[in-house]
């Protein structure tokens, strides 16, 4: 028991020592995970208050909040939206920000979340690989095999095979994809998915462009209108920042 202890020790003080006194202690730890999960702190440097304080300013500076590396209610909003799964910063999980070094990529669509149709699902992605593939002068063929595929797409539930990053039941991430020469993109079963708007729904083509932007070799941005922006809002055609990012890889301007 003692031996459990002095492992959570540093912990613990390190929680009494957050810069800020009006969260709950659950509040605490989920703005400890959030920073974790979406890459603006490692668990080594959690233990530093000061390389904790130095991730809260890494995350208002993304967000264009006021850097003052204390948490306020303006964070925690943020940090309760949907959104990616893949890191703002410290992307490695993912692999690195990198275009395909082919022209002509192939695509697998394995199982789908049964609350669309695989016509709607199948049309969904061909639609937001479409977008992309204009802008970067890239061609998609849609194949039965997944082994044929470069990019796998597939709707999985908590832990699933593909990687070790789990989804989270529903809200907060909604999906992630891998940069080339992976391209894979997974989405979180548990969402509400819907085509269009619906209260408590999750629009499949908005989450797809983004995430497929990711496919296509796009990090995040931190222009708020831009479709590689990592929170979850309705988007049907690309920002000019995804414009400019996306000839910028492919130098296709
Ligand atoms: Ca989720
Ligand atoms: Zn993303
Ligand atoms: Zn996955």
């Amino acid at each position: 028991m003692l031996q459990i202890l002095t492992l959570f020790l540093p912990f613990l003080v390190f929680l009494q020592a957050f810069p800020l006194d009006n969260v709950t202690d659950e509040e605490r730890t989920a703005v400890f995970s959030y920073l974790i999960r979406y890459g603006y702190l490692t668990r080594l440097e959690s233990r530093s208050e000061i390389k904790f304080t130095e991730a809260i300013k890494r995350f208002q500076s993304f967000f264009e909040l006021p850097v003052t590396g204390v948490i306020s209610n303006d964070e925690l909003e943020i940090m309760t939206k949907q959104r990616c799964g893949i890191p703002d910063y410290l992307t490695s999980r993912f692999g690195v920000s990198q275009a395909w070094t082919k022209k002509n990529l192939t695509y697998h669509i394995g199982a789908i979340t049964p609350k669309l149709t695989e016509e709607q699902v199948g049309d969904t992605i061909r639609n937001a690989l479409d977008i992309w593939g204009a802008a970067a002068n890239l061609t998609f063929t849609r194949v039965s095999k997944k082994e044929d595929a470069d990019i796998v797409i597939f709707f999985a539930s908590g832990a699933h095979e593909g990687d070790t990053i789990s989804f989270d039941g529903r809200g907060s991430t909604l999906g992630h994809a891998f940069y080339p020469p992976n391209g894979d993109l997974h989405f979180d079963m548990d969402e509400n998915w819907i085509l269009g708007k619906g209260r408590g729904m999750t629009d499949l083509f908005s989450v797809a462009l983004h995430e497929l932007g990711h496919s296509m070799g796009l990090a995040h941005s931190t222009v708020f209108d831009a479709v590689m922006y990592p929170t979850y809002r309705i988007g049907k055609q690309l920002h000019q920042d995804d414009i400019n990012a996306i000839n910028k890889l492919y130098k296709t301007s």
